[in-house]
Parts: structure tokens; sequence; C-alpha cells
């Protein structure tokens, strides 16, 4: 059987979630695509013995609504997450800004060994752009994620290699995962934090986009 990781993508509305998932899972893209209301997911299956790691996996990719309207029920699908996504606009400062808030959400409602990543979206928009790769890596390193991946779900740029990685993170991590599966922490302890952060290793392939 196919073990199954539930990978959540939060932040703000607009940034480009919905979007990301359905290239990742529909290889599409609809640039009239409406705001997300509630939260639902797609599946898709993973081979990461094409990437150097072990068997497969299915991601149940959660999306969530980036509207502050839905923030309190939004969390509730921080619980059980293997992975959490959170994604900003490179044309947006304010993404970025929120993303903060977002990340701390998320260390607060999710599971110690819930691997973050964050996802730089829209970098086909580069003459809007807002956020540079610099300004993205000092905010990686400053909240110590562990990964940074460029993305443009219009051009599908980066898509495929930011699920590998955080897949590939995911299953370095089997065990703690699915030991701490079902866990729900109100709140990390200083403890829980550290030990999680011996597996949030900075990835050194760096962006791709
Ligand atoms: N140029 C460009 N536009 C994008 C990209 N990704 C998403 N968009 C557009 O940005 C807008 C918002 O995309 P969504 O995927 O709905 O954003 P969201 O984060 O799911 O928003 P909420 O559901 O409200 O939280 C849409 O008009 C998309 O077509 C991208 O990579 N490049
Ligand atoms: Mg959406």
């Amino acid at each position: 059987m196919i073990e199954s990781f539930k990978v959540v993508l939060v932040g703000d509305s607009n940034v480009g979630k919905t979007s990301i998932i359905q290239r990742y899972t529909k290889d599409s893209f609809d640039s009239g695509i409406e705001p997300t209301v509630g939260a639902h997911f797609m599946t898709r299956i993973i081979d990461l013995e094409e990437h150097g790691g072990s068997g497969r996996m299915k991601l149940q990719i959660w999306d969530t609504a980036g509207q502050e309207k839905y923030k309190s029920v939004t969390q509730i699908y921080y619980r059980d997450a293997a992975a959490a996504i959170c994604v900003y606009d490179v044309t947006s400062q304010l993404s970025l800004d929120a993303a903060e808030r977002w990340l701390d959400d998320l260390r607060r409602f999710s599971p110690p060994h819930t691997i973050i990543a964050l996802a730089a979206n829209k970098c086909d928009l580069f003459s809007q752009q807002e956020v540079s790769l610099e300004m993205g890596q000092d905010f990686k390193d400053k909240h110590e994620v562990p990964i940074l991946q460029q993305t443009s779900a219009k051009e599908n740029t980066g898509i495929e290699e930011l699920f590998v990685r955080v897949a590939r993170e995911i299953d370095r991590n089997r065990e703690i995962i699915k030991q701490g599966s079902g866990t729900t922490v109100a709140k990390r302890s200083q403890a829980s934090l550290a030990s999680a952060e011996q597996f949030k290793k900075p990835d050194r392939t760096g962006c791709k986009c």
C-alpha cells in the first residue's frame, strides 16, 4: 500500500496556491480562477526512486483559503500535516510580510515534525517583482525554513521541483512523521522546536527559477 502524506498550502489570498496545486496535479492553469472558499485536497503519487529517494508516496495536497475571514478555519488543516508550503507572490511585498504571520501560525498549530517550505510564486512576472531572490533568501534564513523554491504556476517553472523537494524531506523523516501523525499541538515547546530543527536542514541546491 502506498503511504499517504498530507501537504497543506497556506499564504495570503491571490498568491497562487490553487494555481500551484492545479499545475502540479492537472498540469493546467486558469487566469480567471476564483478565490478559494473553505479547503479541499487533490492527490498525486510521486515516485521518489526517480529522485534519489525510496519508493512511492501519495501526496494529499490541501488547498486553503487565503482570505482573512477564513483564517480560523484554515488552522484546522495544519493538524497532522507532514509538510506545509507557505506561498508568497514575488510581485507583492505585502504577501511576504504576511508570510511571516502564516509561518507563526504554522509553527503554533502544526505538529513539531511538520516540514515547512516557502514558494516564491509568479516568478514569470519579472518586471513587476517587488521581492527579489535575495530578499526571499534572507527571509528563509531568518525564519530557518529549509526549502525556498521559486515557482511560476503559469509557466510551469519550479512546480515539480517544489513538490519533489518537499516529498524528499518527508521521505527522510517518514518514521518520525508516522509516529507523530494525528498529534495536535496548540503551541510548540522550545524542546520540540529544537528537535524539529534537527531535520529541517537547509537544502543546498538553491532556487531553480
Ligand atoms: N502571472 C502569474 N499569475 C499567477 C500565477 N499563479 C497564479 N496566478 C494568478 O494569480 C491569481 C490568484 O491565483 P490563485 O491560485 O487563485 O491564488 P490563491 O492563493 O489560491 O488565492 P485564494 O484562494 O484567495 O487564497 C489568479 O489570477 C491566477 O491566475 C503565476 O505563477 N504567474
Ligand atoms: Mg485559492
